[in-house]
C-alpha cells in the first residue's frame, strides 16, 4: 500500500502542545490546505483515487477511519491523534468514514484542486492500476 504514517513534530509544555508542519515534514511542496468538518457519523467522504496528487490527512480533532485499496489489497487506518498523519500517495483508492462527533480532518496537498486528477469510479481505478 502506498501510504505512510507521518509523525508531526510537537513542542510540549505545561500549557499544552504545539504541532508544527513546515515543508520538510511532508515529501512535497505544499500547494493547498483544506479541511473536512461537521461530517455526520453516517457519512462517507472520498471514494476515489488520484492520478498524481499526494496528500497528508491529519485528525485535528476526534477520529475517523480511512479505508484504502491499491487494487490488490485493502487496509483500514484509524486516525485519532493530531500529531500523527496519514500520507496517501498515488494511486490509492480512499474512503473516509466512521467520523466521531466533532471530528476535523485537515488535508495538506501537493497540488491545487484539479478534477482531471480524480478517478471517481472503482472500475476505472482498477483499469488504471492494471495499465501502470
Ligand atoms: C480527498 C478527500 C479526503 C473544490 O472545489 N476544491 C477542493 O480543494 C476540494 C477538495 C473540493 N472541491 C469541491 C469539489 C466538489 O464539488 O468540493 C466538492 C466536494 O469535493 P469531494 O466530493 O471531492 O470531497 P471529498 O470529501 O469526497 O474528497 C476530498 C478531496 O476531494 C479528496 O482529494 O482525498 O477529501
Amino acid at each position: 500500500m502506498n501510504i505512510e504514517i507521518i509523525e508531526i513534530p510537537k513542542i510540549e509544555d505545561y500549557r499544552g502542545n504545539i504541532a508544527v508542519i513546515e515543508n520538510e515534514v511532508v515529501p512535497f511542496e505544499i500547494k493547498r490546505v483544506y479541511y473536512l468538518f461537521d461530517v455526520p457519523s453516517s457519512s462517507y467522504r472520498g471514494g476515489h483515487a488520484h492520478k498524481t496528487l499526494i496528500q497528508l490527512l491529519i485528525p485535528l480533532s476526534g477520529s475517523f477511519d480511512v479505508m484504502l485499496s491499491d487494487g490488490k489489497e485493502k487496509q483500514v487506518v484509524t486516525l485519532n491523534k493530531p500529531d500523527k498523519g496519514l500520507l496517501i500517495k498515488p494511486t490509492t483508492w480512499r474512503e473516509l468514514g466512521n467520523f466521531s462527533s466533532g471530528a476535523v480532518c485537515l488535508v495538506i496537498a501537493s497540488e491545487v484542486y484539479q478534477e482531471e486528477d480524480y478517478i471517481r469510479e472503482f472500475d476505472q481505478f482498477i483499469e488504471h492500476v492494471n495499465q501502470s
